[in-house]
């Protein structure tokens, strides 16, 4: 059976890759600045009762991601794993983790997102593998194996370079029955040696594979890791800047692709274009947080963010790692107004926004979980039709009945409303950030591009706003697009319009001169 499945695969991809060349750009330019949803499949949708979510499972969720003006997929590691969860435990960079499906599945997935016009990209582990591949299997076990120059093993280094290394408030190194080995995140998650241009050759290769299949680009995970330099020098290593410019390339080198780089330290310098292009805005999202909970210094640091950030920033409020912060929901504590701000803070800005699944109904976290187990919950689709006729993987949100799909859910419409502006105006996909204005707890900005110009105006206050609106093309017509039925607005001559905006609440305007 398996056989059979990998058989058709192979086939499947032996057609696309002929067809690659010739293959009209599947999606519309500049994609990738519509928001992405980061998708947990084990979380998502089961589609065979087994209480895990899968990749038909997933497919089977694509309209409701297009109806709610979703353009681009983030899929957590959906190859196959050794960890029963995250997935970035990988054990193999060319399966799908038989829980989540197959490699037909992947390719049916990808078909049926680019006819909704949804780009999918998967997280793609590179610095190390699972204790359990069988590369590190056979390294791990015999100084003579082949793959053993495929990890760091201290031997292969200068003497003493296994010596005084802290990482993570941990010593890195870990042995076994062929030496010591280096494992940055942990003895189950053994480093890959990058020095070795087997390992980078193996790497490249398994990215062109997904790629040939129609896979739109990916989120390269942990790059400022990949190759270490001594005890002291081994964050951010300017080999392991040349080796995620050269993913970068090769992956660029197909058409429309997209690439967002997790680097936790430095995200703004793996932003610039020459190096990841992208990559996650890691701090700013404490601050958006900050800023809708009340916060004017925070107010101000959110608009000075935008005003300096490159183009590149991957924004979003939360993901799946506590280190990055709780569900935005129970940030909130349910206050939905503040997490409409929140949303408003990043959704209309510059970048490209990542929404954390379940976001957008105001999905709390998992009971009884640990930080990390929490924030990566069932989908709280609702009993109609919901996320599995088994009992799920792990508990069901606290507030699943209260807030999913089905019921009557306005942070929902709110989320819709949000995308469908980005979806339509591209001023704010993809427009320059200008003008940004703070005074107390209040902010605007002007978004621009070509002829369309949009200013968005935030009353982060439980008062509401006189705002003078300053810069603006004088004598123009001011449009109220949020709410759509608001009041219009003139610019003097000076170029000056005042905005009444109400308490906890987000403006849109655009401006036709
Ligand atoms: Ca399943
Ligand atoms: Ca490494």
């Amino acid at each position: 059976m398996a056989t059979s499945i990998r058989i058709a695969a192979a086939a499947l991809l032996a057609l696309s890759c002929h067809a690659n060349a010739l293959e009209p750009a599947r999606l519309e330019p500049g994609w990738e600045k519509g928001a992405f949803m980061e998708i947990f499949v084990r979380g998502y949708q089961d589609s065979n009762g087994d209480g895990v979510g899968d990749l038909r499972g997933l497919a089977s969720r694509l309209d409701y991601l297009k109806d709610l003006g979703i353009r681009g997929i983030w899929l957590m590691p959906v190859t196959a794993s050794s960890d029963h969860d995250h997935g970035y435990a990988t054990t193999d960079f060319r399966h799908i983790a038989p829980e989540y499906g197959t490699n037909a599945d992947m390719a049916l997935l990808l078909r049926e997102a680019h006819k909704r016009g949804i780009g999918v990209i998967m997280d793609y582990v590179v610095n190390h593998s699972s204790e359990q591949h069988p590369f590190f299997q056979g390294a791990s076990k015999s100084r003579k194996s082949i793959y053993r120059d495929w990890y760091v093993f201290d031997d292969a280094q200068v003497p003493g370079y296994a010596d005084g290394w802290t990482v993570f408030d941990k010593n890195p190194w870990y042995p076994s029955k062929a030496g010591d080995y280096l494992g940055i995140f942990g003895k189950d998650m053994p480093d890959f040696n990058w020095r070795n241009p087997k390992v980078a050759r193996y790497h490249f290769n398994s990215l062109r594979y997904w790629l040939d299949m129609g896979l739109d680009g990916y989120r390269l995970d942990a790059v400022p890791h990949l190759v270490e330099n001594n005890a002291k020098d081994w964050n951010d290593q300017p080999e392991s800047r040349a080796l995620t410019r050269k993913m970068r390339a090769l992956i660029q080198s197909y058409p429309h692709r997209y690439v967002v780089c997790e680097a936790t330290a430095k995200p703004i310098d793996y932003a610039a274009p020459d190096l990841c292009g992208s990559a996650f805005a890691f701090g700013l999202q404490y601050d958006i947080v900050k800023a809708a909970q009340g916060d004017a210094k925070a107010v101000q640091a959110v608009a000075d963010y935008y005003a300096a950030m490159p183009a590149g920033m991957a924004t979003m409020l939360s993901n799946h790692d506590g280190f990055a912060g709780r569900r935005a929901w129970d940030q909130f504590k349910g206050d939905d107004a503040r997490m409409r701000l929140a949303a408003a803070s990043y959704l209309l800005a510059p970048g490209t926004p990542f929404i954390y699944y379940g976001e957008e109904l105001g999905m709390a976290g998992s009971p009884g979980q640990n930080p990390d187990g929490e924030l990566r919950g069932p989908m709280s689709w609702g009993d109609a039709r919901p996320f599995s006729k088994a009992p799920p993987f792990r508990p069901y949100s606290t507030n699943a009945v209260a807030q999913n799909a089905q019921a009557e859910n306005p942070l929902l419409g709110y989320y819709k409303q949000l995308l469908a502006l980005r979806n339509g105006l591209p001023a704010i996909a993809r427009g320059r950030f200008e003008n940004a204005q703070v005074a107390g707890l209040v902010m605007s900005f002007q978004r621009r591009l070509g002829d369309q110009n949009v200013v968005v105006l935030l009353n982060y206050g439980e008062q509401a706003a006189n705002v003078i609106l300053e810069r603006l093309p004088p004598t123009s017509a001011l449009v109220s697009e949020l709410p759509a039925n608001g009041q219009p607005a003139r610019s003097d001559e000076q170029g000056r319009a005042t905005i009444t905006v109400p308490p906890l609440s987000t403006a849109v305007f655009r401006v036709l001169p």
